[in-house]
């Protein structure tokens, strides 16, 4: 049975509908960003670079870094467009968009984040690199897909008795990333992590301007959280829903984050593209290692 026309959209020229791919047009090894700036960034570094297109927040580049193919694409901001992202990369290489069939034989993409994001912890600095091994969202995305074999359920449960986390936000869900890419992935330079995704920059991670929040003492609450020794180190807005939906489409997914702000102590970084830069080189570097 092929797919409706409906459910797996394609523009006329047969590209798949949000990100305006062409499945030729991807490589095997992918790097997600969230600004869609930061895939300049990464492709300066290239040997050569075969494509570039960019279709709303999605902003995509591919080509090689010493020989390796790689494509680099910007997801935006949030784990709804990562709901968008992972999908429609999934479509790519495991459905044939011709036939609108699944393909027999699937394909699992390397999926690597670079990203930014804020420490909750005063021992975890400033330009610190933190590769995520494990993810718990808040916001609430994987609740709308039907395998959940892969949650960790009792370190989720714990978390809502020890935070008294409300019952009108979403259950909160916890997953683990590719242990294959995490070890690569990881050095001495970089510290292994429990990432926290939220649902918004401010409200949701308790930034007040002048929008009151209905607990002042949360990202205390989540700082003290603690699962056997497991403590949560950053938040940011896609982690988590990289690592669900690729667990649920069996593609292997690291987040690597530079963290520009420290919630504990209230510094943010100074020389943030300076330090960017070098995560990127770092992982560049790693990925063809
Ligand atoms: C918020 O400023 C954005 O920065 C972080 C957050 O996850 C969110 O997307 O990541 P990126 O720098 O990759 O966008």
């Amino acid at each position: 049975m092929s797919l409706k026309a409906s459910e797996l959209i394609l523009n006329k020229d047969g590209s798949i509908y949000h990100l305006g791919l062409l499945p030729e047009e991807l490589a095997h090894t992918v790097i997600t960003v969230g600004d869609p700036a930061r895939v300049d960034s990464i492709s300066k570094h290239f040997d050569s670079i075969e494509l570039k297109k960019q279709k709303r927040e999605f902003n995509t580049h591919t080509g090689s870094y010493k020989g390796k193919r790689i494509t680099v694409m910007s997801t935006g901001m949030g784990t709804d467009n990562i709901d968008i992202a992972l999908t429609e990369l999934d479509a790519l290489v495991n459905i044939d968009l011709k036939a609108k069939k699944i393909n027999d034989k699937l394909t699992s993409l390397d999926i690597i984040r670079i990203g930014t994001t804020g420490s909750v912890r005063k021992e975890i600095p400033v330009d610190s690199f933190i590769v995520s091994e494990w993810a718990l969202g808040f916001d609430g995305l994987m609740h709308y897909y039907k395998d959940d074999s892969f949650l960790k359920k009792e370190i989720a449960a714990a978390f809502v008795e020890q935070t008294n986390w409300s019952d009108k936000k979403a259950y909160p869900y916890v997953v683990e990333g590719s242990k294959k890419l995490i070890e690569k992935l990881s050095s001495d330079t970089t510290i292994k992590g429990f990432t926290g995704t939220n649902v918004g920059f401010y409200g949701p991670q308790a930034r007040i301007l002048r929008a009151d929040v209905p607990d002042h003492e949360m990202n205390d609450k989540i700082a003290n959280f603690s699962y056997k020794g497991l403590k949560i180190t950053n938040l940011e807005m896609e982690t988590s829903g990289i690592y669900g939906m690729s667990k649920i489409l069996g593609h292997h997914a690291v987040s690597m984050n530079l963290v520009l702000a420290n919630r504990a102590t209230g510094e943010f970084a100074e020389n943030a593209k300076v330090m960017m830069d070098k995560l990127i080189l770092y992982c560049l570097d790693r990925i063809v290692a």
